[in-house]
């Protein structure tokens, strides 16, 4: 192991769009220096991250859904047969148009989202009642052709990791329920990460192309700017009356399935990073960090660390404590290489690894070591005999702690500004501001336009606060009957 980056100090997190380049860099998320914009790679570093977050999205999706893949390419003609959904995604659609020389008769599109390459399989596939539920999810690449602003794991052309469940269902109800199934798991996953969320059901006029209604969970970034992190969506019959996927029912009649489907991509690790992280890297939460501990040997000489006089030597005792956290099932690696140990601390703050140990020959003495968590710098000394249970403990505690951390920054980042229309401006430049807004589309788009954001929509609250009467209030625009909605700028 060779420390090799220089230890100056990086650019502040309240710069977050530098910060946030800088960290993925520095800390070996992604490389951002392949030739085409919008697509990049994936460091050792970032992909062991990436999979111990998608770990967690698998393990709460393979309770009821099962893995498939499909096929990346779609026929145009396929692609072409659902108009709401097409006319959604027409501009973003990469296309393969020859075989080597040879031009296709039908084009093949790269999967900007997998519905017209499931669906027309779907249609085989089921034939019963006993067929249904069908719930299946993919984790794949797919590919827009994006014209915003990209940005590494925020905004790709290709996302690499885009995980997308569809399901088909006997009834609207069943199907309905699926959404709310699809919501819990998804409030499960990014509990898990410590990221919290807004959910909110989006306008009508800004739904999933072809859906019935779509739900979306958004997260707010440290610059104060929204993320959508993962969406939920009825589909309905749209796409099975489109695709011609019925199931005979048990009466002996043909009807068409109900459908859902819910995406979530890497902007769930662009989520850790940015919320998270701090002027030193990246803060990871334990359930993902690669590496939960990193240990530190404190050698001024040769003889400490080996123990040639004969003493009980600081290598062995660091590689005791790793044998011992490593049975205990947790990640760890004790850093042997010569760097100084500031270099060393330098380099796992950076990667975020929750906690340190220190051990020289002086704890060594007194049968102890130093903790050190990454999130507060707090330093315990713990003696030897202690350190799986205190650092199982201490590892519990971050988890928490940088949890809750970020619902106390998302929740000083949310406003309620019905009544001042300066105020609102100027709030929605900080964060997420909350007005009464009626279902109109030239509504929606005047606001959008006179506080330069984008409307998210209706949060949805639990059952026991849906009568909470602040739900309903003039639009702001018109002053028409209108609902409580969100908005703020978006990435
Ligand atoms: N078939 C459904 C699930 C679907 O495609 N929904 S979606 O278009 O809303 O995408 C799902 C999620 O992928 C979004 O909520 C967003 O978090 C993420 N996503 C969409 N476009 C992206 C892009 N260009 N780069 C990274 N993530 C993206």
């Amino acid at each position: 192991m060779q420390h090799n980056e220089d230890t100056q100090t990086i650019v502040p997190k309240n710069n977050f769009s530098e910060w946030y380049s800088e960290i993925l860099k520095r800390a070996e998320i992604l490389d951002v220096r392949y030739p085409i914009k919008g697509v990049y790679v994936w460091f050792p570093y970032g992909y062991k991250l990436r999979n111990l977050v998608y770990q967690i999205l698998r393990s709460l999706l393979d309770e009821e859904h099962e893995e498939v893949q499909f096929p990346m390419l779609i026929p145009e003609d396929e692609l072409l047969k659902e108009k709401e959904h097409i006319k959604g995604f027409e501009d973003e659609v990469f296309w393969v148009t020859r075989g080597g020389s040879t031009e296709l008769e039908i084009p093949f599109a790269l999967r900007p989202t997998s519905e017209t390459a499931m669906y027309p399989v779907f249609k085989v596939w089921i034939r019963s009642h006993a067929d249904l539920p069908l719930r299946v999810y993919q984790i794949v690449n797919t590919f827009r052709y994006e014209t915003k602003h990209t940005r590494p794991l925020i905004r790709l052309r290709e996302i690499t990791s885009f995980k997308e469940a569809h399901t088909a269902h006997t009834t609207r109800a069943d199907a309905e329920e699926q959404v709310k199934k699809a919501v819990a798991l998804y409030k499960n996953f990014f509990d898990r990460l410590g990221v919290p969320y807004l959910i909110t059901r989006r306008p009508q006029w800004d739904k999933f192309p072809g859906a019935a209604y779509s739900i979306a969970f958004d997260t707010i970034m440290p610059d104060g700017r929204t993320l959508q992190i993962g969406t939920i969506h009825l589909l309905g019959e749209s796409f099975a009356r489109t695709f011609d996927i019925k199931f005979e029912d048990k009466d002996g009649s043909l009807q068409y399935v109900n459908q859902t489907c819910y995406g979530i991509s890497e902007r769930c690790v662009a989520s850790v990073i940015g919320i998270h992280g701090d002027d030193h890297g990246l803060v990871l939460p334990p359930t993902v960090a690669p590496t939960q501990v990193v240990i530190v040997p404190i050698v001024f000489s040769r003889k400490d660390a080996t123990g040639d006089d004969g003493s009980r030597s600081v290598e062995a005792a660091c590689a005791a404590v790793r044998a011992n956290l490593e049975k205990a099932g947790i990640r760890v690696v004790v850093d042997n290489s010569d760097e100084r140990p500031g270099a060393k601390y330098y380099h796992w703050e950076m990667r975020g690894v929750p906690l340190r140990i220190e051990l020289g020959p002086r704890d060594l003495k007194n049968e102890s070591c130093i903790l050190v968590r990454r999130d507060t710098s707090a330093k315990r000394q713990v003696p030897l005999n202690a350190v799986v249970q205190e650092v199982q403990r201490t590892l519990e505690d971050i988890q928490v702690s940088i949890r809750e951390a970020a619902h106390e920054q998302l929740r000083a980042r949310m406003y309620n500004t019905n009544e001042d229309a300066a105020e609102r401006y100027a709030r929605a430049q900080q964060g997420v501001v909350s007005v009464f807004l009626c279902e109109n589309e030239e509504c929606g788009q005047k606001l959008e336009e006179q506080l330069g954001v984008s409307v998210l929509g209706e949060p949805l609250v639990d059952a026991e606060t849906a009568e909470n009467e602040t739900s309903k209030g003039p639009c702001v625009i018109c002053a028409q009957q209108g609902k409580r909605v969100y908005v703020a700028r978006a990435y």
